[in-house]
């Protein structure tokens, strides 16, 4: 491969994961082979892009500091798709997620697919905490065809990048939204009530003259990449407000004196279950110093 692309390759070569050389979403100059093959020769520069923690390799003698893989560039809306049931209704990977998107500031949707699946309304203490904290939350079911058009419409002109566990309903939600899409649908394995990873590479999609979608395979881990301990309170939204009251300013709100944080969950102006994942993904990060 000539040009740029195979130039910038070899200079990256003696990395664990070349994975983000070139990103979906990336806007690139390219020519095309007499055969209909074409040739990457530039990628322009990304206005944006969204990463995580590469995946340790078992049996890798790597070190220290996780490589960052790199996920999407040049997005507007991280769509987070979550389930009630089938797999579980998991707000730890939400947050997650949340903060993954916060930390290269894009704006965050989310979605709580399988409603009919939601027998005992477990999901109603999770959508009102989501929306009290500013963010847009949908109530889908594709089955019964409950929101499809609400989120169609609240992500129309942007690209949106489709993101969540195996099996959640990312494909089947794009397929209900865009009718023609045809995007493989997997099952639920019975045993596990899990995904089976049917998408298997990202795929942007033009649906619209300014619209576009990134279907992307489920993940299975998401460690947000580049943040410090004593940055991640800003990337929960809701801790915003009492970072500032906190007796020092490396607080990591976890057991230092003085901390307006714990206090505020003391006080239930923050909610336990944003705090427990705060302290989840701290310990993550923590232990990845350690390592
Ligand atoms: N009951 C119910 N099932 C749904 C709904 N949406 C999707 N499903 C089912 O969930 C299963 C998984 O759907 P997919 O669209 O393949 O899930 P995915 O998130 O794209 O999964 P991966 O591609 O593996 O990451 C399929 O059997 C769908 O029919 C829903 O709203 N309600
Ligand atoms: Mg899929
Ligand atoms: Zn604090």
């Amino acid at each position: 491969m000539p040009g740029k692309f195979q130039k910038d390759f070899s200079l990256k070569k003696d990395k664990l994961y070349d994975v983000d050389i070139v990103v979906v979403g990336d806007i690139v100059k390219y020519s095309m082979n007499k055969d209909g093959s074409g040739v990457i020769n530039e990628v322009l520069p990304r206005r944006n892009h969204i990463s995580r923690k590469a995946p340790r390799i078992k049996g890798a003698s790597t070190r220290g500091e996780r490589l960052e893989q790199k996920i999407a560039a040049n997005i507007d809306n991280l769509i987070i798709i979550s389930s009630c049931k089938e797999p579980s209704f998991n707000n730890r990977i939400i947050d997650r997620l949340i903060v993954t998107a916060e930390s290269s500031h894009l704006n965050c949707i989310i979605v709580i697919n399988k409603i009919d699946l939601d027998r005992s309304n477990h999901r109603h203490k999770f959508v009102d905490l989501y929306k009290s904290i500013g963010y847009e939350v949908f109530e889908t079911s594709v089955i019964q065809k409950i929101g499809i058009e609400e989120l169609r419409k609240s992500i129309s002109g942007k690209v949106n990048l489709f993101w969540g566990q195996s099996g959640v309903g990312k494909s089947s939600l794009l397929n209900a939204m865009y009718p023609g899409l045809n995007l493989r649908i997997g099952e639920i394995s019975g045993s596990t009530s899990k995904g089976k990873h049917i998408t298997v590479t990202s795929v942007l999609i033009k649906v619209g003259k300014t619209t576009s979608v990134i279907d992307t395979p489920g993940i299975r881990e998401i460690d947000p990449y580049g943040i410090k301990s004593e940055d991640l309170g800003h990337y929960f939204k809701d801790f915003l407000k009492f970072l500032n009251e906190c007796k020092f300013n490396t607080c990591t709100h976890h057991h230092e004196p003085g901390c307006a944080v714990l206090k505020a969950v003391d006080e239930g102006m923050i909610s336990e279950e944003r705090y427990v994942s705060y302290l989840n993904l701290l310990q993550t990060i923590e232990d990845d110093m350690n390592f």
